[in-house]
């Protein structure tokens, strides 16, 4: 089993390129995150092309947040310089409307000199960008869908009230180093099926549920008041409850892998958030440990290709 999500296609590398170029002529970003990972949703490719420009960071699809999380998370967000950060869900056309009152905030140059604010919205896949495109347009005018890799191209609207937008595709990186943030992406739905392991996804996603909202798995799934012990006795009494029965009686555990991580996407398991700011100082840390851990590997094996050599030679 791999633990790194891999997952950036041709045409994101062409839409990171895109984005670049376009870069320069951007007077403020909107950043989407998915309000259920802020953390893991923050894309490094967009900190790498910001600079020094102002970002509005949306923290979207709150309403499948836990509206606590969400709170701490904006507060943690807007200690960046720059930053100013919001919470909305889509179905909340003035949530949404704020993002441009927010932009105009972070420009004001640009209307005192009678100019058009130009944004440009990114983020990673499936967050909804292009929903919130269409919201603030308040016309269909970018294709949305509930699948990562939807929008394939940059796509320009003038929204007629002083700001431009910019719609791009959403975008990952080429290599997820901290496998948990790979789980969470996968578990939200910014990457496609074929690229993540159901079974892996969901037990990541079971340990985390049962330390942190226990009551909603007890509730949804009708377990006994005792949670069971391990994550395989947790997944096979959700498969039990489901009717995920293989031939002989045995559990399905994958067809309970989809169950799980469905009704998560979905919000039938209740409002959820998947990670806790106060969790990113020793995740930074393991994957900084684990990239030395490589290195270090990586010397001690070179060494020992040489000690080798030189012994043939000998
Ligand atoms: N629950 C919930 N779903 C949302 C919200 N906003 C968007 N969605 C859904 O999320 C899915 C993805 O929306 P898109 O707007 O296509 O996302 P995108 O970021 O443009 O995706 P790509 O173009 O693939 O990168 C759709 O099914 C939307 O209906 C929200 O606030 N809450
Ligand atoms: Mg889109």
């Amino acid at each position: 089993m791999s633990n790194t999500i891999q997952w950036f296609p041709g045409h994101m590398h062409k839409a990171r390129k895109e984005i670049e170029e376009a870069i320069p002529k951007v007077d403020v970003i909107i950043e989407v995150l998915d309000a259920r990972i802020p953390f893991s949703s923050e894309n490094p490719l967009i900190s790498s092309f910001r600079g020094e420009k102002p970002v509005v960071k949306v923290l979207n699809k709150r309403d499948l947040a836990d509206p606590e999380m969400t709170e701490l998370w904006i507060a943690h967000l807007e200690k960046e310089q720059g930053v100013k950060a919001i919470a909305i869900t889509t179905e909340n056309i003035s949530e949404v409307q704020k993002i441009t009152d927010l932009c105009r905030k972070l420009a004001p140059n640009r209307e005192e000199m009678g100019k058009n604010i130009r944004t440009m919205i990114m983020g990673i896949p499936n967050v909804g960008k292009s929903t919130i495109i269409n919201t603030l347009a308040g016309r269909a005018v970018a294709v949305t869908g509930n699948q990562p890799a939807v929008t394939r191209q940059q796509q320009r609207i003038n929204l007629q009230n002083g700001i431009i937008l910019s719609d791009t595709p959403g975008i990952l990186w080429p290599k997820v180093e901290n496998p948990h943030s790979g789980f969470r992406l996968a578990a939200t739905g910014a990457v496609k099926d074929t690229a993540m392991d159901y079974m892996d996804v969901a037990f990541f996603t079971v340990e985390y549920l049962k330390e942190a909202y226990a009551d909603r798995l007890i509730a949804r799934y009708d377990l006994d008041e005792e949670m069971p012990e391990t994550d395989i006795e947790l997944m096979e009494a959700i498969g039990r409850k489901r009717g995920c029965l293989r031939s002989g009686g045995r559990i399905d555990l994958h067809k309970a892998s989809e169950i799980l991580i469905n009704e998560l996407r979905n919000g039938t398991l209740g409002q959820i958030t998947m990670e806790r700011p106060e969790m990113i100082t020793e995740e930074l840390v393991n994957v900084a440990i684990e990239a030395e851990l490589k290195k270090e590997q990586q010397i001690k094996k070179k060494e020992e290709r040489r000690k080798r050599y030189l012994r043939n030679k000998r």
